[in-house]
């Protein structure tokens, strides 16, 4: 705008009609739309928002009485950010969903490069085979499907099962970079015993490599992360540790292979807050999807207030400050593009 506005007017008139002649050539001025596209600090079309979950899960139950996992290949309502409508994006880098596995079903073996994580909603018993391997899921676990690893879900615990999946579709999209493939049958034979790479690689083991026992990809060894370990870590840090005054207690869920975010484009973590403890407000520049695990309490994103109750969802857009405050023992999971922006040398947070 400042190149225009500052030229005089007969200037102004010959700029216009330069452009009128440069677009058919696919050619355009960058003063006209510099200030706009190299901002200053981060600028998100995307929207802070909510979703209450038990509004969520009757519309996902419904859709389930009329359409089975199998026709739909994946049963998912998208979460999609209000801000970034006609995307599928929760944020502009990355999706959310909500899935539902009925007693019985199953959603077909695939793979393709998008990578995935899973944290159940509810139900108990339902289980993500992951090449093969199932592993059993149980309430705020934390289940990966790495890129390009088959996979496939199925359900017979007799109860619905419902988890959030969160995926890097968009930033897929972006690279334009997607492939997919169909397994000819619904599921892949089960040689390997449920949570045979959760005690293989997962107690800071690994078989030796060159040796067959080594059989899962180098870089991505360990998919299942259960609830019952994490909350367990989670609180004796709380127990031993003052709460950090803009995070509360964190710990983020690591690949074992390197020690680094648990996908190479999703990174994710849990937090805890005690009864009573108020953030002091942080801006960062990976946007962020919360889950409430446990207790309830208020989230202020840039002083607008959610309410937020267990198995609720809230998405925090790039640079947008938030303050969390925990009306009883407060436990969050998170994922967030962070482990993508580290790799690029954008992440960036501030503490106010
Ligand atoms: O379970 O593989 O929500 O491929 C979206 C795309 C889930 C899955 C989604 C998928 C999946």
């Amino acid at each position: 705008m400042d190149g225009l506005a500052t030229a005089p007017q007969e200037a102004r008139r010959q700029l216009q009609a330069l452009y009128a002649e440069m677009r058919p050539h696919s050619l355009y001025p960058l003063w006209e739309v510099l200030a706009n596209l190299v901002t200053p600090t981060p600028r998100s079309a995307a929207q802070a928002h909510r979703w209450a979950y038990g509004p969520a899960r009757d519309y996902l139950l419904r859709a389930g009485g009329l359409i089975s996992a199998e026709q739909a290949e994946r049963r998912v309502l998208i979460l999609e950010n209000p801000g970034l409508a006609g995307t599928s994006s929760v944020i502009p880098s990355l999706y959310a969903g909500l899935q539902l596995i009925l007693p019985g079903e199953v959603a077909p073996c695939h793979r393709h490069t998008q990578c995935a994580l899973r944290f159940v909603m509810e139900g108990d018993g339902a289980f993500t085979a992951v090449d093969g391997e199932k592993a059993v899921m149980r309430p705020f676990d934390l289940v990966l499907t790495p890129n390009w690893q088959w996979h496939d879900h199925g359900n017979d615990s007799g109860r619905p099962m419902i988890w959030l999946d969160g995926l890097d579709i968009p930033t897929v999209r972006f690279y334009e970079a997607s492939f997919a493939e169909r397994l000819d049958q619904p599921a892949m034979s089960e040689a390997i015993p449920a949570g045979d790479s959760l005690r293989r690689y997962g107690r800071n083991l690994r078989p030796l490599r060159g040796t067959a026992a080594d059989r899962r990809p180098a870089r991505q060894p360990l998919f299942h992360y259960p609830h019952a370990e994490w909350r367990e870590s989670l609180l004796a840090l709380a127990g031993a540790e003052a709460p950090d005054p803009h995070l509360g207690h964190a710990l983020e869920f690591i690949n074992p292979a390197d020690g680094g975010p648990v996908m190479p484009t999703i990174a994710a973590h849990v937090r805890h807050l005690p009864a009573g403890f108020e953030t002091r407000p942080r801006r960062s520049t990976d946007g962020t999807i919360f889950v409430v695990v446990e207790g309830r309490g208020t989230a202020a994103v840039e002083g607008r207030e959610y309410r937020l109750e267990e198995r609720d969802i809230l998405v925090v857009p790039s640079w947008q400050a938030l303050t969390l405050r925990a009306d009883s023992r407060l436990l969050l999971f998170a994922y967030s593009d962070r482990a993508a922006q580290e790799k690029l040398g954008l992440f960036r947070d501030a503490r106010l």
